[in-house]
């Protein structure tokens, strides 16, 4: 979780708005919400920095683009610059800032124009806006549902644009924000705000923290993935899975198995990283001291029955009980789920696949 939040960017970063006027631009594929977004920020900037803000209308392209602006403008209560005849963004934005300078307006936002994939046309264009008016900040903005894509297009932005910072919009869908992880890690720009709906005020900046809970609560099993590699040995694993397959898997593997998890850190918070296992987990009391009991019970076993666990009779695991001082019940209970777990990992190992897997379990119950 911590590791999680440093690769996100640490502390949540702010945006530099000072300038005389600041000048911020908005940058962003079509539909990635760079018009809401500069509704948003200008709501945020007024009410809780209280800024004077001027939203300027660059996307010269699209007839209705002007009007939605407009619009956005009205229902957050700041001004619009426009020029309704024309078709240069460049000189757009620079009357706006003479404007700007002679009303006394605080920032200046600059809407501009998407295209549907990243296009030498557009980039030279916002690239031209940005030489003209040198913002104090630009802002790249992203669909979070547009998932690895977001990370191309980002890169992209970047090297053409060097911007500040990112915004990760639409995270009020089904998406885990897994794409704010990566584009931290690509492009190396910090995520500044989410944007979770299409009403003005569903802005928030962006907090490494929150997301990191968002992602492992939700279930990031790339994350599980890369933390599981952290701490396995290739050569390790390979041994292990051909046990497996060929269903060798003893109590000492499962010992070692168990170390490795212990390794990787809290055994509640690395359930939550499984898919579908964070609303299981939530209400069951799961703590480290789990493994205490289990250990206790395969530390009482003979060299011999940890590596044949089909030696365990009923004399066998009354003597075990006995040696760890846990009941006959304990114990019985854990070599049933060793058992159950040696089937699962057997049946997914030879390719029978994950849903087979929890199927069986469930007709088990
Ligand atoms: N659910 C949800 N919808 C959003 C969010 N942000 C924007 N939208 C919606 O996404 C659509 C596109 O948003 P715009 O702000 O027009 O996107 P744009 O980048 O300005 O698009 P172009 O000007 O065409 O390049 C609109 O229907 C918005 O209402 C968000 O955070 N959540
Ligand atoms: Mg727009």
């Amino acid at each position: 979780m911590d590791e999680m939040v440093d690769l996100m960017g640490g502390q949540a970063a702010g945006i530099n708005f000072k300038g005389n006027p600041g000048v911020i631009l908005i940058s962003g594929l079509q539909g990635s919400g760079k018009t809401t977004f500069s509704g948003k920020l200008s709501l945020y900037l007024k009410e809780k920095k209280n800024q004077k803000v001027l939203l300027v209308a660059c996307d010269v392209y699209r007839p209705a683009a002007i009007d939605q602006l407009s619009v956005v403008a009205e229902s957050v209560g700041v001004e619009v610059y426009k020029e309704v005849d024309n078709k240069k963004p460049v000189e757009i934005s620079k009357n706006a800032i003479e404007y700007a300078v002679n009303q006394k307006f605080d920032v200046v936002i600059i809407d501009t124009a998407g295209r549907l994939a990243v296009d030498e046309e557009m980039m030279a264009e916002i690239a031209a806006i940005k030489e003209a008016v040198t913002p104090s900040e630009t802002l790249f903005v992203v669909d979070s549902m547009t998932g690895q894509d977001a990370v191309n297009t980002a890169k992209a932005f970047n090297e053409r644009l060097n911007f500040d910072g990112v915004v990760l919009t639409k995270l009020d869908g089904d998406t885990r924000g897994g794409a704010a992880l990566s584009i931290k890690y690509t492009v190396g720009k910090p995520i500044k705000f989410v944007s979770t709906g299409e009403k003005m005020d569903a802005l928030d900046v962006f907090y490494p923290e929150r997301m990191a809970q968002r992602i492992l609560g939700m279930g990031d099993i790339v994350s599980l993935v890369e933390k599981a590699q952290e701490q396995f040995d290739e050569k390790e694993a390979k041994k292990l899975e051909s046990k497996i397959r060929k269903n060798k898997f003893d109590f000492n593997d499962f010992l070692a198995q168990m170390n490795q998890i212990k390794k990787m850190g809290d055994l509640k918070s690395i359930m939550g990283m499984i898919p579908g296992m964070n609303k299981l987990t939530k209400d069951l009391d799961i703590d480290n001291s789990a493994f205490t009991k289990v250990e206790a019970i395969i530390f009482s076993m003979t060299p011999d029955e940890r590596k044949n666990p089909e030696i365990l009779n009923m004399n066998r695991k009354k003597r075990i009980a006995l040696g760890c001082g846990k009941s006959i019940n304990d114990v019985n209970m854990f070599i049933k789920q060793f058992d159950q777990m040696k089937k699962m990992m057997q049946m997914m190992s030879t390719g029978k696949g994950m849903g087979n897997a929890m199927q069986q379990m469930r007709m088990k119950r």
